[in-house]
């Protein structure tokens, strides 16, 4: 039987002139992949928004049509219909998007997130899902589209980068079984898992070798706290995705509860992001209005790094009941 809802989605998604389809600040493998896969669906009618003004993140480079992404530089102010993918929360949408979206006729949310409060006029939230891309997956198939090997790609890379290859607790028989399906509609899954994981600028690897030898360890060597200031960035002409795996690298110390990386972004704010395998490190990012998953949550402090990196110790002390 078909879901009211995602038939709903999808009669909007026809209806529409112009359509929006925006990924969450900080962009990962499952908020393009998903993006990427709805753009391919839709077609032209569809622009797809990455919310920076440089563009995609040279990883994902390879996904179908995303280099045809709109930046904040040049994308559109008007689109009836705005659909959101990944997104937690409205507030990981940036102003000039947040306007574009707060004056569609209609707005969509597809999300996978447990905190996901349902900020669209549509809000189609599957917590029990390993990604946004295996929530599309399956709308896609409830609606009996046929899934492109392109689209089969797409969801390949959401799954897979959002379930660490797989190797998260999120990862389902009914992951699996969508993952299986992908790979039978041509997907080549090694070539994927190269693409994603494989294809890292050195820059990167030596720029995070200097932060985590500068990791303080706390508690015991419970906790593991990375902080990255400006110069750090600046030293290793570091871009935003240089931090990415820094968290998860610190989570696999045997001793390690939870692994905090802290970066200090221009105007005296810092960004958090937290992994933990034991402890819900999203109850820690809720009490700075973050969000996210049990064992990977992100916030945003708005305090200058020392001071963030106090008051998030704290409330670490207390999660962990020190
Ligand atoms: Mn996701």
């Amino acid at each position: 039987m078909k879901n009211k809802t995602v038939e709903c989605i999808f009669n909007e998604i026809n209806n529409a002139k112009k359509i929006l389809i925006v990924s969450h600040v900080n962009p990962d493998g499952d908020t393009l992949g998903a993006m990427c896969a709805l753009k391919l669906f839709i077609g032209k009618k569809a622009d797809t928004l990455i919310q920076n003004l440089t563009g995609a993140p040279e990883t994902y480079n390879f996904l179908p049509e995303i280099n045809l992404s709109k930046n904040l530089n040049n994308v559109d102010d008007i689109y009836d219909l705005v659909i959101c993918v990944d997104i937690a929360a409205i507030d990981r949408v940036v102003q000039k998007a947040r306007w574009i979206f707060d004056n569609a006729k209609m707005t969509i949310n597809i999300d996978h997130h447990k905190t996901n409060n349902g900020y669209a006029k549509i809000n189609w939230i599957i917590p029990d899902a390993s990604s946004a891309g295996e929530v599309l997956f399956n709308m896609l198939r409830e609606q009996d589209v046929k899934i492109t090997k392109e689209i089969a790609e797409c969801l390949y890379v959401s799954i897979l980068t959002d379930t660490g290859g797989f190797r998260y607790e999120n990862t389902k028989p009914e992951t699996l079984e969508a993952a299986a399906q992908l790979i039978k509609l041509g997907v080549d899954n090694a070539d994927l898992a190269k693409k994603c994981y494989n294809t890292k600028p050195k820059n990167m690897i030596m720029f995070q070798a200097a932060i985590i030898s500068k990791t303080q360890f706390m508690f015991n060597n419970r906790v593991a706290l990375a902080a990255i200031a400006q110069e750090d960035l600046e030293r290793f002409n570091a871009n935003n995705e240089f931090t990415e795996g820094i968290a998860e690298t610190l989570r696999t110390i045997k001793t390690v509860e939870v692994s905090a990386v802290l970066k200090e972004s221009e105007s005296q704010t810092t960004k958090v992001s937290l992994r933990s395998d034991r402890v819900d490190v999203c109850q820690i990012v809720k009490k700075f209005n973050g969000g996210g998953h049990i064992h990977a949550a992100g916030c945003t402090i708005k305090k200058p790094l020392r001071i963030a990196q106090e008051m998030l110790i704290c409330e670490i002390e207390k999660c962990l009941g020190l």
